[in-house]
């Protein structure tokens, strides 16, 4: 049969199910009872490996940039991880308190870790030959952790895929996109035949010209019609809206489920989410690569779970076949927070205080859990609940009082009983709290969506600019080009007001001198100086009044990014 009457089966199909979709896109989605299911899991392992490790440079991406292709196509010749044992894994995974995990079977890059007999680029030519995702499946199961793959849709390395590296920025001379499609096609439905059933099929790489949306569709009927309890995320087809991962036109796009990349997703519960972020800084293993410190970790998790989404927690194992001892270390350390406070994680869902830069909530049943992840005084003024308080207790230990009004509920604390991660205060109700509908803090920073300004933004992204820092929203910040030294970042309050506090919440913590200032007529009067920010800086000073701030970074190691910038007029 010739390549053309290829094409226009594969086009008639293809149209076909992406009609389907359109007209009755419910009949295939997953199961209520197992989306539910996989989000009531809240915590996954997400890993990133493959012979690029060798490198230490970042999967698919380096391929044609920091590596030239040559060398990068024939590392998998080198590539004998001998210390790789999958129990480990998946005990580090069970241990962090992760119920799921997500292995790359093939990243960009187009390298295969199991024996697929479709290519020869695969784990069996190389070295160490074993089959990965056969003992990981395996491991898995024995251990009761859910097992699911990420798979990427664009292949820079496959002659039949349009696109090449670096990064997709070049043409392959004869593409035969309904050939790779094939190709991608009998790949999945291997996988899922071999070391299913999956919990879900992560998709990636879906947002280059020759991926369509009716490829997209097609490929969501077709592993559904293999594995109607399979789970697939909304990369499949062509519905995500950049990073912040939610999907436009639901209605048009398949997928089960959005995938903010590398922040905390929006309050969303109509919709189930699942961000993915990394431990480090890189998705692959990069030696030296600045690990996120626990109370980043911790909090990033209870963000995540408040917001009513999963969080998938990225590590990108050694070349000789370990995760990095560090690494470890951390997840094991998440996983010691969880043995004693799963309680307000697990099988919750979001709400109803929807998450601030203060503070997160879940809840189950007739209990709210409260977890307060940045104190500024000894009580936290929320917003009453349509139903009573009938017990207040501290589920991380320790003397805490409620005082329930018509319009206010206040929770007390004192410092001894605080902690510096997480304090949660489980409140049980008179009845459902599910019956809440979730309630907007108004934020108690006077900047708190007020008009900003900056110096730079990085890459001229609306998605890192000023008013990142100022939307109370602990998951978005104002980011600046990578090299950049000296920065600003202005507010312009609306009117003068007086403020005697400032809370600053640095990423990365590049930050290494600094000044407050506010404008008098066309002067700048600075009223704070500092050194170091980092992820939490608070500071009282006295009162001023003034309608423009500034905050001066007059020095900085790299780009200075702000998560969030806070002025307060605080009880001193
Ligand atoms: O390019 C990939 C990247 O390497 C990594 O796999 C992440 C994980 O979600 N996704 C893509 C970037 O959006």
């Amino acid at each position: 049969m010739c390549d053309r009457a290829i094409r226009s089966v594969c086009l008639l199909l293809v149209l076909g199910a992406a009609a389907s979709w359109a007209n009755d896109g419910s009949s295939l989605a997953a199961s209520p009872e197992q989306i539910q299911a996989w989000r009531d899991m809240k915590f996954g392992l997400f890993i990133h490996w493959g012979p690029v490790s060798i490198k230490g440079t970042e999967i698919g991406w380096s391929r044609g940039a920091q590596v030239p292709i040559e060398e990068y196509d024939q590392l998998y010749k080198q590539f004998n991880p001998t210390q790789f044992n999958a129990d480990a894994w998946v005990t580090v995974a069970r241990d962090a308190g992760m119920k799921y995990l997500v292995i790359t079977s093939k990243h960009h890059d187009g390298f295969c870790i199991w024996p697929s007999k479709y290519t020869d680029y695969h784990i069996g030519n190389s070295p160490f030959k074993r089959d990965i995702l056969r003992e990981l499946s395996d491991a898995c199961r024995k251990q009761g952790i859910q097992f699911s793959t990420y798979h990427s849709i664009c292949d820079w390395r496959h002659p039949d895929y349009p696109m090449g590296s670096p990064g997709g920025q070049t043409a392959k001379p004869n593409p035969n996109m309904p050939r790779y499609y094939e190709y991608l096609k009998n790949q999945t439905r291997e996988i899922i035949e071999n070391y299913g059933p999956l919990g879900i099929m992560w998709f990636d790489g879906e947002w280059e010209k020759p991926w369509t949306l009716e490829y997209g569709n097609d490929l969501y009927a077709y592993l559904k019609g293999i594995q109607p309890s399979l789970i697939i995320n909304n990369r499949v087809s062509k519905g995500r809206l950049g990073m912040a991962g939610t999907t436009q036109q639901t209605h048009l796009n398949a997928g089960d489920y959005d995938t903010p990349e590398q922040r905390i997703g929006g309050f969303q519960k109509d919709r189930p989410w699942e961000t993915c972020m990394t431990i480090c800084q890189q998705w692959a293993w990069k030696p030296n690569d600045q690990m996120k410190s626990l109370k980043e970790c911790l909090q990033t998790l209870v963000r995540v779970v408040g917001g009513d989404g999963n969080l998938l927690f990225n590590v990108g194992p050694m070349p000789d076949g370990r995760i990095e001892p560090r690494q470890v270390d951390r997840l094991r350390e998440m996983g010691r927070w969880l043995s004693r406070h799963g309680e307000s994680i697990y099988g919750t869902r979001g709400g109803p205080y929807k998450t601030t830069a203060k503070i997160a909530s879940t809840y189950k049943g007739n209990a709210v859990y409260v977890h307060v992840l940045d104190w500024s005084g000894d009580t936290i003024a929320l917003p009453a609940l349509p139903k009573k308080v009938t017990d207040c207790t501290l589920l991380t230990g320790g003397t805490v009082s409620v005082r329930q009004t018509a319009d206010a509920i206040e929770i007390t604390v004192p410092p001894q009983s605080r902690q510096e991660i997480d304090t949660i205060v489980k409140l049980t109700l008179d009845g459902p709290a599910g019956e809440i509908e979730p309630i907007t803090l108004t934020s108690p920073s006077l900047a708190a969506g007020k008009k900003a300004t900056a110096s730079n933004t990085f890459m001229r992204m609306a998605e890192f600019g000023p008013s990142k820092a100022l939307d109370d929203d602990a998951g978005t910040r104002w980011a600046t080009d990578s090299g950049t030294k000296q920065a600003w970042i202005e507010v312009d309050l609306g009117k003068p007001v007086t403020f005697n506090q400032v809370a600053i919440n640095e990423a990365y913590d590049r930050a290494r001198k600094f000044e407050l200032q506010c404008k008098e007529g066309d002067a700048w009067k600075t009223f704070l100086e500092g050194t170091r920010i980092g992820e939490e800086y608070s500071k009282g000073f006295n009162p001023v009044t003034a309608q423009v701030v500034r905050l001066n970074i007059l020095e900085a190691t790299d780009g200075p990014t702000i998560w969030e910038f806070q002025l307060l007029a605080s009880r001193q």
